[in-house]
This record gives structure tokens, C-alpha cells and sequence, in this order.
């Protein structure tokens, strides 16, 4: 039970209400390794997960910088499909491109 005033139970309805009306949702995240190409990285970002070229682009440089970077939210199917699309192109390609989900 989160926060809730204590007159009304408001908070306790409202949280109870979003428990049976949204999924748990999950971040699809991409890490940096020193073997995929650049080029490659946006190309995933945006056919895989339709980014415009300017964010994809934007996003590649966040992760080789800093090693790891949020592509989007999803449910966990849609994240589970994205990350296996992702695995297996990749490979397809020989490169050991990685994303991970974890439960917002
Ligand atoms: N670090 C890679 C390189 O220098 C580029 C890269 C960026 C790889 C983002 C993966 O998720 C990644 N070729």
C-alpha cells in the first residue's frame, strides 16, 4: 500500500486502479563493446527500433561514451522480441551487439 490520505483512501484507490490497468513495464538498454561499427549500432536504432537517424546517431555516441544508454520502455513482450531481433541480426552480421531489459 503506498501513500494514501487518510479521510478519503484516495492514494490507496488510485494505486489499486493502475495494479489493474498497466502492465509492468521494462527499459530496453544498449551497451558499448569495441567490435560492432557505429554505423551499425544507428542502423539497429532505427530499423529495429524506429528511431529518427538524428536520435539514433545521438544515442550510438551517449553509449560509446559512457558504455550504456536507454533506447526506450516497453512491455515485456515487445522489449523480449526487440532484444532477440537485436541478438540475432547482429550475429547474422558477426557482431557481438548487446541490449538488455530491466523492469522500470
Ligand atoms: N564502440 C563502438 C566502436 O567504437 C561503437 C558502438 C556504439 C558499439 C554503441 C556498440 O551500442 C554500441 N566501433
Amino acid at each position: 500500500m503506498g501513500a494514501y490520505d487518510s479521510d478519503t483512501l484516495e492514494g490507496t484507490i488510485i494505486e489499486t486502479e493502475k495494479k489493474v490497468t498497466e502492465p509492468p513495464m521494462y527499459k530496453v538498454l544498449l551497451h558499448n563493446d569495441d567490435y560492432t561499427p557505429r554505423e551499425f549500432a544507428v542502423e539497429i536504432l532505427v530499423s529495429i527500433f524506429a528511431k529518427s537517424m538524428q536520435d539514433a546517431i545521438q544515442l550510438m555516441w551517449h553509449v560509446h561514451k559512457n558504455g550504456i544508454g536507454l533506447i526506450e520502455i516497453y512491455t515485456y513482450e515487445v522489449a523480449e522480441t526487440k532484444i532477440k531481433q537485436v541478438t540475432a541480426i547482429s550475429r547474422e552480421r558477426g557482431f557481438p551487439l548487446k541490449t538488455t531489459m530491466e523492469q522500470e
